[in-house]
């Protein structure tokens, strides 16, 4: 049986991932944490939940040792378009706390999976079904900060043999929890607005590619990961994972099949066109599929069918 600690546990992924591993190992099994409590009150009374800082090395060693935890999940992280907005902030946070992490798992000998992105990529990098193995130059302190992440990673494989994995995300479309401050963040209030206005303002150019995921193909990435045969691991902490590519003016058709008299304008922001267009379009995930059998299952029709579906539910009050 697993013992698993989640750090960052209340976000957009944190809080999904938390519902699936606690539906898998069992609640009391699965303790989570994360800076705030505010927010899916359900999800924290569901089994232990305590609030720490994740650069908070002490307290979060003693949850480890108190619950014998085996496995940890890192989530926090300050996400790319507030990360520009605070570039020393999202250095501390994303870096430190990793590094906390990673301190924990090496003393405590935890597996320890974190998620990198495609903010690790640059304007320098093949933009189309970018590879595994490729340049990485970023220009945002996101992806600064996510590349010397997966290098860290690696370096504590190496030399203190320490479990990590991890994948590069594509931008992550969810309904439960609201994203917290990326550049694809637009990918998911369009739905909201195409439900609630029948029109949305995009702050992207109307042909930005990016690759996006549906959240069950996300929480399936990480628990599969988690799960591989570590003999089979080549590249263990920066896997490519990719489901779709699209750009505002498609989803926007696919989203007209549901809601005929939505429309789009746009009013871009120039920080975060910035960030989008020094990402790649679309990535090749050749070797998540060898190395321990990556499928995605959502493309962009059977998505916006979902999460609108999903959202009109919610929004009459239904569960
Ligand atoms: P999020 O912003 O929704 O959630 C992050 C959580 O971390 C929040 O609940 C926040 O309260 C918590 N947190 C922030 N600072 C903290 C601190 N100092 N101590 C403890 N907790 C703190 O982010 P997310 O979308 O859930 O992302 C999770 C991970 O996945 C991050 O590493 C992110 O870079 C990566 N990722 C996300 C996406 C995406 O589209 N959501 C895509 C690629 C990679
Ligand atoms: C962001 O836009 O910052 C995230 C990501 C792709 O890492 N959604």
């Amino acid at each position: 049986m697993k013992n698993i600690l989640i750090i960052g546990s209340l976000g957009q992924l944190g809080s999904e991932i938390a519902i699936r591993l606690r539906q898998l190992y069992g609640n009391d099994h699965v303790v989570l944490t994360d800076i705030r409590s505010d927010t899916n009150q359900e999800l924290i009374a569901s089994g232990p939940f305590c609030v720490v800082d994740c650069r908070d090395g002490k307290a979060l060693s003693d949850l480890v040792v108190k619950h014998k935890i085996d496995t940890i999940y890192h989530l926090a992280a300050i996400l790319s378009a507030t990360a520009e907005k605070n570039p020393l902030q999202a250095w501390d946070v994303n870096m430190n706390g990793l590094m906390t992490a990673l301190e924990i798992a090496r003393i405590h000998k935890c597996a320890l999976f974190t998620p990198s992105s495609i903010g690790a990529f640059g304007p320098t990098t093949p933009k189309k079904f970018t590879p595994q193995d490729t340049i990485q130059r970023p220009t945002s302190m996101y992806g600064v900060s996510k590349v010397a992440g997966e290098l860290l990673c690696d370096y504590y494989h190496h030399k203190y043999d320490v479990d990590t994995r991890g994948v590069r995300y594509p931008g992550i479309i969810s309904s439960l929890t609201p994203p917290g401050g990326g550049t694809t963040d637009y990918a998911i209030e369009i739905y909201y607005a195409a439900l609630r206005d029948h029109h949305y303002e995009c702050f992207l150019q109307g042909d930005t590619y990016l690759d996006m995921m549906y959240m069950p193909d996300a929480v399936n990435a990480a628990v599969q990961i988690m799960e591989a045969d570590p003999s089979k691991l080549r590249h263990r902490n920066a896997f490519n994972v990719a489901a779709m590519s699209f750009c505002p003016e498609e989803q926007a058709a696919y989203i007209r099949t549901h809601i005929p008299n939505f429309t789009i304008s746009y009013r871009v922001d120039p920080v975060k066109q910035a960030i989008a267009d020094s990402w790649p379009d679309s990535l090749e995930d050749y070797a998540a599929r060898v190395e321990w059998g990556w499928k995605p299952t959502y493309d962009l029709a059977r998505m916006t069918s979902d999460m609108i579906q999903t959202i009109r539910k919610r929004m009459k009050g239904e569960k």
